[in-house]
């Protein structure tokens, strides 16, 4: 991992924008340990977002982006919704499908990189909201699992469509009345991670983004696991703040109601064995070189 990427070219240093200096001196692209830490210190973890204030995907966002191990060799691939807002203001390669279509082109993008760059490590990650991984796109999202695709999936989970006004989706819960669903819900909400788990994904996590701690080790480890055995796939909580009533400070205390026992989201993990091997493996690994750098 390392800033060359985004390093100005010194011919054209005293022409480039402030704030694109400011974004390089601060960027995390060379730190080994770049993590939910470095939030709020490096410019490229998103300064200021075009969501409603408060917004949990706004915080969701950023985790995810520090996450990601090889920022510079990361595409994320979006889709129409509340986190498109998003993507404009986002320092990592990225597409926008049309809605419903991401995790057929992030097929398509993950293969041609392959082609490509034979020889270099590239990560694709989806990330798209409820609406567009479970209803209007489920095919693909199911399709490129059953055809063992090596990209991670992120779904942002505010359990309705809340860019279009709060239509109903397949993961919102029973009972639920919304703006554009005043019938109330009459289905249970999906279970997402258990059919992913039944349709090939090899990692698969649930949880909200009250825990970032939380938030950054599952990215890694579905980033981690797609490289290696194939589609990983994480549901992360992000209410949608407005719809549900609350105010821009309620969304970690909504999180924190739903994450608790007899919740809707409490913490799941699936994986394999082999997986779970290879994820301890990973861990000690991480451990040894912190201890070998402590040590220096
Ligand atoms: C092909 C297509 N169909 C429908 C729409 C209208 N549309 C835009 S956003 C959206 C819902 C998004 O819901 P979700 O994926 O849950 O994201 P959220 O806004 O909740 O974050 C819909 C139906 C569209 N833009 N394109
Ligand atoms: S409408 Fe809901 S999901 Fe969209 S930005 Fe506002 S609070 Fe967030
Ligand atoms: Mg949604």
């Amino acid at each position: 991992m390392s800033k060359e990427k985004i390093t100005i070219c010194e011919d054209l240093a005293d022409i480039m924008p402030p704030e694109y200096q400011e974004l390089v001196a601060t960027a995390t692209y060379g730190k080994e340990d770049r993590g939910w830490r470095d939030v709020g210190s490096s410019k490229e973890l998103i300064e200021s977002h075009s969501l409603c204030a408060g917004c949990p995907e706004s915080i969701a966002f950023r985790y995810v982006m520090a996450s990601v191990p090889a920022p510079e060799d990361t595409v994320f691939v979006g889709s129409t919704g509340c986190t498109s807002l998003v993507f404009p203001h986002v320092a990592i390669q990225n597409i926008h499908s049309l809605f419903g279509n991401q995790n057929a082109i992030a097929s398509g993008l993950h293969r041609a990189l392959k082609v490509r760059f034979p020889d270099q490590q590239k990560d694709v990650v989806v990330l798209a909201g409820d609406g567009a991984t479970v209803d209007i796109g489920l095919d693909m999202t199911l399709q490129s699992w059953f055809r063992q695709e090596k990209f991670t999936t992120i779904c942002f989970d505010n359990e309705l469509y809340a860019n279009t006004g709060g239509q109903e989706s397949g993961l919102m819960q029973r009972g639920f009345v919304s703006k554009m669903a005043p019938a109330g819900k009459l289905f249970d909400k999906v279970r997402l991670p258990e059919i992913a788990r039944e349709s090939g994904c090899h990692y698969v996590a649930c949880l909200t983004v009250s825990k970032p701690n939380r938030v950054e080790k599952v990215i890694k480890n579905a980033i981690y696991v797609s490289r290696v055995f194939g589609p990983s796939f994480v549901q992360l909580y992000t209410p949608c703040i407005l719809e549900i009533g609350k105010q821009s400070m309620e969304g970690l205390d909504e999180m924190k109601d739903a994450e608790s026992i007899g919740g809707r989201f409490v913490f799941k993990e699936y994986m394999t064995d082999e997986v779970k091997n290879f994820l301890k493996q990973k861990d000690d690994e991480d451990k040894a070189r912190k201890k070998a750098a402590k040590n220096k």
